[in-house]
């Protein structure tokens, strides 16, 4: 073996609980946050008082006196709250080139952003600069392009939905649709697959589903660790009885049991709750093939109970369903077995399940999303939620989870850069812009446009767009030949050592902060993941009081940007109710916007789908009836690999090298294999290898000196931690379908270390 300071150990204990505590604690510790910390946790989530964790987007559960929290959010404030702090001085002292050898962790580790700074290229250190000479510089740059098509605006989720919609309006007032945004990774192929299929790009459950559904199909998320709420939904789901059909092809913590951190008398007992009742190891990208097993299972069923589809909800609101009951007919168990990775017996367990529930509930995240076909695999769980009516009543539906807390408003509230023309209409007629009609960039394109020069400059609200963006070092070369690049941040990270010829650091409040204006302290709203609005509000000082809040920093670019715009940027920041007031023209669901986010729970934003109304061309449901893609290597020796994250991580900040659940301490550079394919390849446990992948236009990258560790997946997958690993994927590794690149599906080699 080679490095003996990192452990391996299967983890028996109960997700959350306990260890989450103890997590909590060290973490609060290692930031100095202690009494800051505690106080915080009781002001989140909580009824129009308090601010919205900017951890994931899970919905906040606001009835009676739960105390809705969870490790990882926790950890996720505690981040934003050191009291560490990076000043004028630490950048005086350190030139870029240095910073450039530094890990992640060391980089945001040095605490909160406090002034703004510019790139001097003399020194190669970044230098501080005035907020006005800042946004003139900003502006100078974007009005001398050729085109406004030349800049990209990038949005990591976390945008308030007000900011969002100065940012869209800028970007569009300015001349272009270049949003791309962190969902370009995420959930682009859930939103192409629901507006396909039902006219809407969201999931239609809310929380109310979650706990009255029958049963509930968790597919490719890692629950425990990336919306750990949810593992408050799944107890109460076994609790009242619910079939809980866990899939994925690694048996994940929220797949067995929990103890909720609220529960105080569970925690004090230790009383574990089951979070499962069964699990699919499906293979990598087999999620489609399960689907369509039990729909098959259904049809069989059917020809002796007519209870096993819903045959009035199918010809009153679905299209489609005769093309996709052959298709899936004339589908043989022989490929739904080979493709899926399951027995046709586990197949035909989970159609049951299915077929006995009245209401079910479909989750999924980027297990599903992150491959070729995603948008077709989420067809396929749509279709299997029609045959059976699952749609527009109480416990049923499809449920995605979003990631970053407010990516789904970003999306609602103007982030696409590929807006309807509606949209665009209706911005137009409440702004009094003329925004563009052309489409524009998405993250795959953005980064190929600073290659070939058609993307100059580059502007990241947020986020981490080298380390998140497939292809490392391309996309660091791209970020290097812009002309400009501008990151509204409030840590440091590479993104501010990988830059443009010049390059800003625009540091702003976060969410946890007050933001006072002209006309007292003000409120953003976000929206969860099952589409409720509601209100946040900031309560701690700001971390420097140099710092300004987004919609101020939007202002500021736009306004240099803009001279002649008519927009009123600064009457904009003075009050965001003025914001709200013009989104509630501009946007569909948002009428009466002031008064409705401050009912006490917020409002929840219509969803036609969900009343059986549907956006599409046929007015109805569409089944869709794509072909079974084959998701098998043709050669044997090639390994599907899979990049996740790990328990102790926010996408591209990590906070440990411990990943509790998986029971692994102390490393990163870790590749979990199969022990059949390790031994036909050689490899111990423990041992070193190296990792090729070959990428779609046959050129290939790799990683050398990972660890290699057992680990219970299908046979021929692998799995391993992004962003490191994100050097494998090629620049040009998208699906066609959703132009997401291909994160959980990497063709790669292992072999022992050379
Ligand atoms: N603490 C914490 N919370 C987070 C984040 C974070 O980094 N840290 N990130 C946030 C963001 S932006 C997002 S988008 C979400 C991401 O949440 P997740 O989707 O949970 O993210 P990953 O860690 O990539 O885990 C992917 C899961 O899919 C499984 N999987 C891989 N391939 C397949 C497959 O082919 N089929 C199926 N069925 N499963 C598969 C993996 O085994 C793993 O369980 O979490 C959000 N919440
Ligand atoms: N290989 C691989 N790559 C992936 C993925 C994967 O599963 N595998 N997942 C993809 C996914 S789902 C996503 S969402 C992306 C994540 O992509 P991003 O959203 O770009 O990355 P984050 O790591 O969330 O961004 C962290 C940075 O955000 C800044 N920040 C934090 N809070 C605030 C705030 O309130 N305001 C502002 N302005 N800045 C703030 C901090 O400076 C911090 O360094 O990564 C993608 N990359
Ligand atoms: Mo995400």
């Amino acid at each position: 073996m080679a490095d003996q300071s990192w452990s391996q150990k299967d983890y028996h204990h109960p997700a959350a609980g306990w260890g989450a505590a103890i997590s909590v604690n060290k973490v609060l510790a290692k930031e100095r946050a202690f009494g800051r910390g505690s106080a915080a946790m009781f002001r989140m989530n909580h009824e129009n008082d308090g601010f919205d964790c900017p951890g994931c987007a899970w919905p906040d559960d606001l009835k009676g006196l739960k105390l809705d929290i969870c490790e990882n959010g926790i950890k996720h404030v505690v981040w934003e709250m050191t009291s560490k702090r990076v000043d004028r001085d630490f950048f005086a002292r350190h030139t870029v080139s240095e910073l450039e050898g530094w890990s992640d962790f060391e980089l945001e580790d040095q605490g909160r952003l406090t002034e703004p700074m510019v790139y001097d290229a003399a020194s190669d250190t970044y230098v501080p600069i005035s907020w006005s000479d800042a946004f003139a510089l900003v502006g100078a740059e974007l009005r001398a392009l050729d085109d406004p098509n030349q800049a990209s605006f990038y949005t990591s989720g976390r945008l308030g939905n007000e900011a969002t919609f100065l940012y869209q309006l800028m970007a569009r007032e300015y001349g272009t649709n270049n949003l791309p945004d962190c969902s370009n990774m995420c959930h682009e192929a859930s939103g192409r697959a629901l507006q396909a299929s039902l006219g809407t790009g969201k999931g239609t459950a809310d929380l109310e589903d979650w706990e009255t559904a029958d049963a509930l199909f968790i597919m490719g998320v890692n629950a425990a660790s990336n919306a750990p709420r949810m593992l408050t939904a799944l107890t109460e789901a076994f609790d009242r009885g619910a079939q809980i059909v866990h899939v994925n092809p690694l048996i994940e913590a929220a797949s067995r049991k929990a103890i909720i951190p609220h529960e105080m008398v569970d925690m004090a007992l230790m009383k574990a709750t089951r979070t499962g009742t069964l699990n699919l190891q499906v293979r990598p990208g087999g999620d489609m093939a399960l689907m369509r097993g039990m729909a098959k299972a259904l049809f069989e069923e059917f020809r002796t109970d007519p209870k096993a589809l819903d045959v009035e909800f199918i010809e009153r609101y679905t299209h489609g369903f005769s093309d996709y009951r052959d298709l899936v007919e004339a589908t043989p168990w022989s490929e739904l077995v080979e493709q899926s990775g399951l027995t046709e017996k586990e197949i035909r367990k989970a159609a049951r399940i299915y077929s006995a529930s009245d209401r079910t509930l479909i989750s999924w995240c980027l297990g599903v999303t992150q491959h070729e076909h995603g948008p077709d695999a989420i067809r396929e769980i749509v279709n299997v939620l029609l045959l059976r009516g699952n749609l527009g009543r109480e416990g049923a539906g499809p449920s995605p989870v979003r990631g970053h807390s407010n990516v789904q408003g970003n999306r609602t509230c103007g982030i696409d850069h590929r807006p309807s023309t509606d949209f665009l209409d209706r911005l137009d007629a409440a702004t009094g812009i003329t925004a563009p009609r052309e489409h524009g960039r998405d993250t795959v394109s953005t980064i190929a446009g600073m290659h070939d020069g058609t993307v100059k400059v580059f502007v990241g609200m947020g986020g981490n767009f080298v380390m998140a963006a497939p292809d490392t070092p391309y996309t660091a070369e791209g970020l290097r030949r812009c002309e400009l690049t501008v990151q509204v941040s409030t840590k440091l990270n590479r993104s501010h050592l990988v830059h443009g010829r010049k390059a800003l650091i625009l540091p702003c409040l976060g969410r946890t902060e007050k933001d006072e204006q002209k006309h007292g302290l003000m409120e953003t709203s976000v929206e969860d993941s099952m589409s409720m609005v509601h209100l946040s509000r900031g309560k701690r000082k700001p971390a420097s009081s140099h710092l300004l809040s987004e919609p101020a920093i939007i202002a500021g670019m736009a306004r240099a940007t803009l001279p002649d715009s008519a927009t009123p940027w600064d009457w904009y920041v003075d009050d965001y109710d003025r914001i709200r007031d013009t989104m509630a023209k501009a946007l569909i669901g948002f009428e009466d916007f002031n008064r409705r986010v401050r009912l006490p729970l917020g409002f929840r934003l219509k969803q036609p789908a969900r009343e059986l109304v549907f956006a599409t061309p046929s007015g109805r449901a569409e089944f869709s009836s794509a072909p079974l893609p084959d998701v098998i290597p043709a050669d044997p020796d090639v390994l599907v690999l899979q990049t996740m994250r790990s328990h102790d991580q926010w996408n591209t900040t990590i906070y440990s090298d411990d990943d509790r659940y998986r029971g692994v301490k102390n490393l990163r550079t870790l590749v979990f294999l199969h022990k059949d394919d390790m031994r036909a390849r050689g490899i111990e446990q423990g041992g070193l290898v190296d990792i090729v992948a070959t990428c779609k236009d046959g050129s290939t990258r790799e990683l050398r000196g990972y660890t290699a560790l057992r680990y219970d997946l299908p046979r021929g997958s692998a799995a391993g931690y992004m962003p490191e690993m994100n050097v494998l994927i090629g620049a040009g590794d998208y699906s066609e379908q959703s132009d997401q690149p291909l994160m959980k599906n990497l063709k790669v080699r292992i072999t022992p270390a050379r």
